[in-house]
Parts: structure tokens; sequence; C-alpha cells
């Protein structure tokens, strides 16, 4: 009976996905069930609810939605789909909000914390293992009053084990791929313990697995009483993204979720002045200037910093991710990009090289040099890239002046460069980012966007950045 609701709402589903298309087969209502059932606490008998017509999938799956900044539809579709093929951690996500905790009760009452690595696995060596696990109980006690010392026999406060399918808790293994580890919240016992999947691969430092220092760290979290974050920036939001182990800094979120357990660290560094925790850009700071912004099959996609938001036709608010959760190899901070409908290809630009994805596949033969679009050997980078739907042109600005490239005969138009304040009226300072949407032409400036049709040269309106990425706090 339980899967009545979701096959209703399955056929409407496929469309609604741009990126890539997809079918909803039997086997993904089974596994978005499990995952609901896992993470979301839906629970196996319907309840008095779905009497008075609630469909306990529905409630579950659009919290699931909201939680990921996912369009709420309440039904499966591709987009819900395919976050929940990530893998993750294994802890439920209860809250909505950014950091939060397990509650007030769930923390450490002593600053010094014992743990014990009880097992090592296969995939790593003894001290890679041991240096990881380190290094990621170091994380948080850089930004706490926290002190780990490992112990070598007898019971610790965090027991840390490698393990698979059941493994001695109530809370088995999936095999490889999606669950990768779990850890629960502080109190005697089994709290504040940490268990890795075996079944996956872990690495020290290389994308090829996954980072056990990355995974550890975030597991830790929970053992010191954080649960999950939706910021997609934090170390604790559910879902797992490579970043480099070596100059990983915990970011902004995870400092503030954890230091409203503990407190700041009382020791000052005078030497070395600790990094600044990064921070996850936010829709509504309207000083925001943009990376770049291109379409992508009908979606919009806003570029800063790590992240980009994706704008689909039907949906309210933009979802954030990290843009190497959904290209793994791509640059970060770009200067531009663009979608070529000719080619159906996207391009992002950093200095002087370009980026080709066709969806979420690297094209072959990528990045290659900016010259291999016929731009001159002197630009060192471009600022912004505009498709033209109509001329099928794409423009690529570079300090005040503009080139034009052909796409269809792949090669520079003559009598380019020209200015740009010669074709955008009441635009002054350098361009920042340009696309098309709609029949008008957005060229970003600074923290401005103007509003521009494009064949009569004329300038409707002058908005911010975060125009279309919706604010909606309150
Ligand atoms: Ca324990
Ligand atoms: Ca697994
Ligand atoms: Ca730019
Ligand atoms: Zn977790
Ligand atoms: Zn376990």
């Amino acid at each position: 009976m339980k899967s009545v609701g979701l096959c209703i709402i399955l056929s409407l589903a496929a469309s609604v996905h741009c990126l890539p298309l997809s079918q909803i087969t039997e086997q993904d209502e089974h596994l978005a069930e499990e995952y609901l059932k896992n993470f979301f606490n839906l629970t196996q008998d319907k309840g008095p609810n779905s009497r008075r017509g609630v469909n306990p999938i529905t409630k579950r799956l659009s919290e699931m939605q909201r939680f990921f900044g996912l369009h709420i539809t309440g039904s499966l579709n591709g987009e819900t789909l395919e976050v929940m093929k990530k893998p993750r951690c294994g802890v439920p996500d209860n809250d909505i909000g950014s950091y939060s905790t397990f509650g007030n009760n769930l923390k450490w009452n002593k600053n010094s914390l014992t743990y014990r690595i009880e097992n090592y696995t296969p995939d790593m060596s003894v001290s890679e293992v041991d240096d990881s696990i380190e290094r990621a109980l170091q994380v948080w006690a850089k930004v706490t009053p926290l002190r780990f010392t490992r112990i070598y026999s007898g019971t610790a406060d965090i027991m840390i084990s490698f393990g698979s399918r059941a493994h001695g808790d109530y809370y088995p293994f999936d095999g490889p791929g999606n669950t990768l580890a779990h850890a629960f919240a502080p109190s005697p016992g089994i709290g504040g313990d940490a268990h890795f999947d075996e079944d996956e691969t872990f690495t020290f430092r290389s994308n090829n697995g996954y980072v056990l220092f990355l995974v550890a760290a975030h597991e830790f979290g929970h053992s010191l009483g954080l649960s999950h974050s939706n910021d997609p920036g934090a170390l604790m939001y559910p879902v797992y993204s490579y970043r480099n182990p070596n100059t990983f800094v915990l970011p902004r979120d995870d400092v503030n979720g954890i230091q409203s357990l503990y407190g700041p660290n009382p020791d000052k560094d005078p030497v070395q002045p600790r990094p600044e925790p990064p921070t996850t850009p936010d829709a509504c700071d309207s000083s925001m200037v943009l990376d770049a912004v291109t379409t992508l099959r009908g979606e919009k996609l806003f570029f800063k910093n790590s992240f980009f938001w994706r704008s689909y036709p039907q949906s309210s608010t933009p979802q954030q991710s990290l843009i190497r959760n959904f290209w793994p190899n791509a640059p970060t901070n770009i200067d531009a990009a663009y979608e070529s409908q000719q080619s159906d290809r996207i391009f992002l630009f950093k200095n002087r090289k370009v980026w080709a994805y066709s969806g979420y596949t690297a094209v072959h033969g990528y990045p290659k040099r900016l010259t291999s679009f016929g731009l001159p050997r002197n630009v060192k980078k471009i600022d912004a890239a505009l498709y033209d739907v109509k001329s099928r042109k794409t423009l690529f600005f570079v300090g005040n002046q503009y080139y034009s490239y052909d796409e269809a005969r792949r090669t520079m138009d003559q009598g380019f460069p020209k200015r740009v304040a010669g074709s955008f009226p009441d635009l002054n300072g350098r361009v920042t980012a340009a696309f098309q949407y709609k029949s008008f032409t957005y060229i970003y400036s600074g923290q401005h966007m103007f509003e521009y049709k494009l064949e009569s040269k004329k300038l409707y309106r002058v908005l911010r950045n975060s125009y279309f990425l919706r604010c909606t706090k309150f």
C-alpha cells in the first residue's frame, strides 16, 4: 500500500527535471522509500494521518526536499533522486536550518576526551589512518577548548572502528556506496563512537575513494554533539564532497555550531594567525558580485566562489551546491560561463583555460586554451561570456572591450574587439557576468545587473546581482 502514493506522483515527475533527463524506475521508488525511512523518519505503518489524506511519503519527501533546498513538490523526481543517490553520512537529517545540535543536553561535560582506534581499514596504511583520525579531531580542537588524548586499551569516549553490514549496533551498513559512516551523539557507552563502512574505499588524500580525514571530521562533529546542517558549504552537510585535505579549514557554519556548545578556543596562537573560516555565499547579501551566470538546458546557473545556485523554471527558490558536487574536476572561482545551444555544451572559464561539459559529463579534450576560440594570445582572462540565441554569436568581455565568436563557423568575427560602452548604454564599469533569459540580456557590473534588449540596445531596468536568487530570510 505504501508505494501507491509514490506511483501516482511519479508519472508527472520526469518532465520537471532537465539535467539530465531521467526515468524513474521501480528500483528508484524503492531506493527513495528506504532513504526516507533511514534519514527522514518515514515509518512502516500509515498512521492516523493517512486516513485523513496526508500521505506519509509525500510529507517526508517534502521535508527532504526542503532540507536540501530542492523544488518542494512532495513527489519523487530526477533532482530529488540525484541527491538520494549521493554518498552520505548515515545519521538522519532531523532539523531544518543551518548548523544544529542534538540538543543542549547532548554534549560532553568535560573538555578532555579520549579516543581509541579499535581496528584498521586495509585501504590505507596504519600511519595514514592514524594521521587522518588525529587531524580530523584537531579540526574541532582548533576552534574549541576540547582536547583529545589517544588511548590504546580500555574504553575511550570516542571508540573508532571499521566494519561492514551488521557490525554490532542496530544500524547495519549498506554495502558499497550511499552510507559511508555514522556516529553517535555524546553520552556514555556507544555515545561519541564513530563507525566507518568498510565496504567503501577510503583514501588518504586522493579523490579516488572517500578521503578518510573528511569523513572522520564530519563524524566527529556528531561525536561532539552536532547534527546535520543544510548549508551546502558546511562540513556537517550530510552529503560527502571532496575538498583538498591539505588546505581544509573548518567552515564558518560549523565553527558557529560547535562554539554554541563549547565556546571558542581559549589558547591564542600568537605566531601564526589562523585562516578565516570560509563562508557560504548568501543570496540575501545585496553587495554580492557574482563570478559568472549562464543557462543550462532551461535552468539558470549563478556562480560564486566554490558554489553555484541552480534555478529551475518552476522553482521559487534556487538550490545552492558546491560546483565540484556536479563537475568533480571543474575549476572554482571562475571568470565566466556560457551555454552553447549550438553544441549543447556549457563552458567554464578560468584564467587562460576553458572547460567544457555536456550536462554533467566533461567533454573529452578539455580544458583548452582561450586561444582555441581565436582570442588573441595577450588575453590573460575574460571577464564574462554571453551567448546570443538570435545571432548564435558568443560575446567575450575583456576589460572595456568585447569580442564576437561565431558558434556555427567556429571563428572570431572581423571588426572586433569593440568598446562595451558603444553597444550597452549606461554601462560604465567592467562587465562581471552576462547571460540571456526570456529574450532579455542581463549584463552584470559590480553589484548591479543591467537588463537590456539586445536588438534595440534599450536599457530596461537596473537590478541587484541577487535579483534572481530570491532572498528567503525574513
Ligand atoms: Ca563512547
Ligand atoms: Ca555504504
Ligand atoms: Ca566574471
Ligand atoms: Zn553526518
Ligand atoms: Zn555502527
